[in-house]
């Protein structure tokens, strides 16, 4: 359209009081729609959900009937779980994550230590009888892990205190001594590079997520807030994360891990950091802290 004549033939004027309080009051809208147009911005960013991440495995634990085959469901796939060990239908604890953004009446409690000093068999769920065969994560593939765990157990060495896993891969998210978190891979020997900066075993509820990218790196969070990023997953093709349990890593069955854990997602898709703080909806702690990150993940994402 061609432009007004109007408009761009206006004669430029001299610059009057009147102008320089108008070109103030006009630096102040723009100011102001800067900010509006940055914090929109940062909402759509926060509310979008990928339409590209599925939700390919979903234990939420809430069966209302758990005392039947299978007894932990994989609500989205078909990986559904057992209880192992000594676990049972009395294990499921009304303590819940209160902001895990889902309605949960229901967790899975491992017990506290697990296994009970008096029983030497440990509680667990075995996700790998059920399909005859683990659920492998690919080394070269984008996917996203998030759980929600609270306890107080104080981790241990490589594979003795496994969230989700295996034996059979040479990869697990598990808890490191000193109730670290950790995404443990072998590359010739342990990498520990992907773990958090804090304890997670201060017997309040955490999300872990575990983003992981199609070239072996990740990010780590607890809670939304990002522990490291772009680590290097690097292993060898014969040892991918293989899961085959929740709290064990069958093959090692002297260790369990203490605690509770609920609402346990795998996505075929590397999340976000919006979709990451979705996760963790109402995060009165560290709700500053993920807008920082937020503001830190859009500079990287324009970078
Ligand atoms: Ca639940």
């Amino acid at each position: 359209m061609k432009p007004s004549t109007s408009l761009w033939s206006r004669p430029l004027v001299a610059t009057s009081q009147a102008q320089q309080i108008f070109s103030r009051e006009n630096a102040m809208i723009r100011h102001t729609q800067r900010v509006f147009v940055g914090a929109a911005f940062a909402l759509a960013a926060l509310l979008s959900g990928s339409a590209e991440a599925v939700l390919t495995h979903y234990w939420n634990f809430e069966e209302p009937n758990g005392t039947a085959p299978p007894e932990v469901k994989d609500t989205t796939g078909t990986r559904h779980g057992n209880f192992g060990g000594v676990m049972s239908d009395a294990d499921r604890s009304a303590d819940v994550p209160a902001n895990s953004g889902v309605v949960s009446t229901r967790s899975l409690d491992f017990g506290t230590p697990n296994p009970p000093v008096t029983n030497g068999a440990g509680k667990y769920v075995d996700v790998y009888t059920p399909s005859a065969s683990y659920l492998e994560m690919g080394n070269t593939a984008d996917w996203t892990v998030s759980l929600w765990y609270k306890g107080t157990d104080a981790g241990g060495a490589v594979q003795d205190r496994v969230l989700l896993g295996s034996t059979a891969g040479h990869a697990n998210l598990e808890l490191r001594t000193g109730g670290y978190v950790v995404y443990t891979h072998y590359n010739g020997g342990y990498q520990d590079n992907v773990i958090s900066d804090a304890p997670v075993n201060d017997n309040v509820w955490h999300n872990i997520t575990l983003v992981h990218y199609a070239n072996q790196t990740a990010d780590l969070y607890v809670d939304a807030v990002a522990q490291v990023t772009n680590e290097s997953t690097t292993t060898t093709a014969g040892f991918p994360w293989r899961i085959g349990a929740l709290m064990t890593g069958p093959g090692y069955n002297g260790f369990f891990t203490s605690g509770k854990l609920d609402d346990a997602r795998i996505y075929d898709h590397a999340l976000s950091f919006p979709e990451v703080y979705q996760l963790v909806p109402e995060p009165s702690t560290v709700a500053l802290l993920g807008l920082a990150g937020l503001l830190a993940w859009r500079r990287k994402e324009r970078s």
